[in-house]
């Protein structure tokens, strides 16, 4: 089996992105899994081609997107992706919607089809902060997340591909001098990665 597991580049002025840094971490093999790593930009749309060529071209059973959640202090498995685009900032091109539909005439909303609740205890059981989340924001994570979704019910339908989003802290080194904002290490979350593809893996 394969699984795709996406980071994204930096945003919003920070230098390194700890959800890539960590798919970088990742060993090739998961015990049967291929673990095929990529970073996408942090752009509406182009982050959507390139992810949908790489399924193209290598055809996965997951996709399991990653991305950085400032401020949070758990590993959040998202539930939901929404059919809108409302940027607080711009993304890395300069994009900046307001209240637009990602896919118009798409539905409302996906859920994630990745085991999110056994991705959870599996974490929590190995002691460490992880938790279900309702929204995956309205910047370009939750596009990623809708756009994976939307493609595997609608040009992937019936190839069995499940998809779906994890938002991870900053990293130590992100916070220096900023003692009030949580992080998590860098090696941790490469681990929890680990232990949410052996439960995707099945
Ligand atoms: N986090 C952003 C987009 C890229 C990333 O790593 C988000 O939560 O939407």
């Amino acid at each position: 089996m394969k699984i795709l597991v996406t980071g994204f580049d930096p945003f919003g002025g920070e230098k390194i992105n700890p959800s890539y840094e960590a798919v970088k971490g990742l060993p090739d093999r998961i015990g049967d899994a291929e673990i095929i790593k990529m970073e996408i930009p942090t752009v509406r749309y182009r982050s959507v081609d390139v992810l949908s060529e790489k399924i193209d071209e290598i055809w996965p059973d997951a996709v399991i997107s990653v991305g950085q959640a400032g401020g949070a202090n758990a590993i959040r498995l998202e539930r939901v992706a929404v059919n809108l685009d409302d940027y607080r900032i711009p993304d890395n091109d300069g994009n900046q919607p307001v209240d637009t539909p990602i896919y118009v005439g798409g539905p409302s909303a996906y859920f994630s089809t990745l085991p999110i609740k056994a991705i959870r205890d599996a974490l929590v059981d190995k002691g460490m902060a992880a938790e279900i989340s309702n929204s995956a924001g309205l910047f370009v994570c939750n596009h990623v997340f809708y756009s994976v979704r939307h493609l595997c019910d609608t040009k992937y339908a019936g190839k069995g591909i499940i998809s779906g989003f994890i938002h991870v802290p900053f990293i130590p080194e992100q916070t220096l001098g900023k003692p009030e904002v949580p992080s998590m290490p860098l090696e941790d979350i490469v681990k929890a990665l680990v232990t949410a593809v052996e439960v995707a893996a099945g």
